[in-house]
Parts: C-alpha cells; structure tokens; sequence
C-alpha cells in the first residue's frame, strides 16, 4: 500500500514540469551621453515561458560639479548629480513601468560666500566664492517584469536588440545667480541581464525514478 502510494506520487512527478531560469547578460559602458545597442539571443529552450525578467545595473564614478557665486550677496543651496539609465527597444516591448536606474551624488549643503573680486560672468576657480563637488562611485538597480502577451517577440531562434540609454544629470537647489560647471561621471561599468523563466517537462527523469522503483519491488517481491 505504501509503495503503491510512493509510485502515484512519482506518477505525478511525470506531469509535473520542473522551473527553469535562462540567464544572459550584456555589458555597456561609455561616457554619459550614449546609447548603446545589446544583442540577446531570443528563448528556444522548448518548454513554456513563465516570466521574462529584464535588470539594469548601472554604475558611475566621479565626474564633478563646482560653483562660482559671481553675486555680492553670499548664497546657500545644494546639488545632486549622476547618471540616469533607461532601457528601449525596436524589437521587443520592455516592461511597464519602465526599468530605469540613476545614480545619485549629494553635495550636502552648499555655502559661498558673495563674490570675492573675480570677473562677474566669467566661471573663476577659487576663494570663498567657489566651491567643488567630487562624486563617488555610485550604482544603482532595477528589475521589471514584461508583460506575457508581449513574450513572442522573445520566443524563436534569432536575436534581438535593447538599448541602453546613459546620461549624466545635475539638479540645483537654491544658489540662484551662481554660475556652475558639471562634469558627468563616467558610467564605468553596467550590464542589462534578461532571464527567462521556463516551466520544462523531465520524463526522463521521472521515468528513470519510475524504473528504479519498479526494480526495487520487484526484488522485495522476489525475496
Ligand atoms: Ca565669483
Ligand atoms: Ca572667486
């Protein structure tokens, strides 16, 4: 009886497919300001798609931003810069939301005093009037699912392309009348990864335990 019990659940386990996940993933990198094209091999792995899951990691490092206070009043504010990451596709629709990343440097307050003497409208380095922002090595990720009525375009034998989409970014608060210079930090180093999650059929397996266990009673009956 209880063998007979452990051959229905090994049966099912026939039925049953087993979960799968395909990785790829492709590198870019560049100077703020690119787009750049990644080929992915489409799903041809034979058993039915679950979930296509697509992440962006994105990475800068450095780049800068400095203020010069050509006013003569001192003036306070902050700033924020990096790099902004987005995915685009003429092949394959993408996830909704968007899979979109961005990299954050922080200033912190910001304090200049009025201008010290340098030539109002031209960007001087220096005195108390001036001040440098260096940016750190920042990342940042992002995951999103595509939508299963979209999965044929990633289905078959061949490739498509995404593209990823890297620009720096700076964002001001307060310091109005201030001149400032930004240098984009340089992405260093990113990859979109795409998974597919596949649901694949094993009665191989299933059947070599099927055959194991039929051997199996067919000695305990023999002894
Ligand atoms: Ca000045
Ligand atoms: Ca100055």
């Amino acid at each position: 009886m209880v063998t007979a019990r452990v051959l229905a659940v090994v049966l099912l386990g026939c039925v049953v497919s087993w979960g799968d996940i395909t990785t790829q993933q492709v590198a870019f990198s560049g100077t703020p300001g690119f787009s750049q094209n990644l080929l992915f091999n489409q799903y041809n792995g034979g058993g039915v798609l679950t979930a296509i899951e697509i992440t962006m990691f994105l990475q800068s490092s450095g780049g800068s931003i400095a203020f010069d206070n050509d006013g003569s009043a001192a003036a306070t504010g902050s700033a924020t810069f990096g790099t902004n990451g987005d995915l685009s596709s003429g092949d394959v629709v993408l996830p909704a939301p968007p899979v979109t990343t961005s990299t954050t440097n922080s200033t912190g307050p910001v304090s200049l005093s009025g201008n010290d003497g340098d030539l109002v409208g031209q960007f001087d380095v220096g005195g108390p009037d001036y001040a440098l922002f260096s940016g750190a090595t920042v990342s940042d990720t992002a995951t999103g699912f595509v939508s299963a009525v979209d999965f044929a375009a990633y289905t078959g034998a061949g490739t498509y392309t995404v593209t990823a989409n890297v620009n720096g970014y700076n964002l001001i608060v307060g310091l109005g009348g201030v001149g400032s210079t930004f240098l984009s930090p340089d992405p260093g180093s990113g990859y979109v990864e795409i998974r597919y999650h596949d649901n694949v059929p094993e009665p191989s397996a299933a059947l070599l335990a099927l055959l194991g266990l039929s051997g199996l009673m067919l000695r305990r009956r023999r002894s």
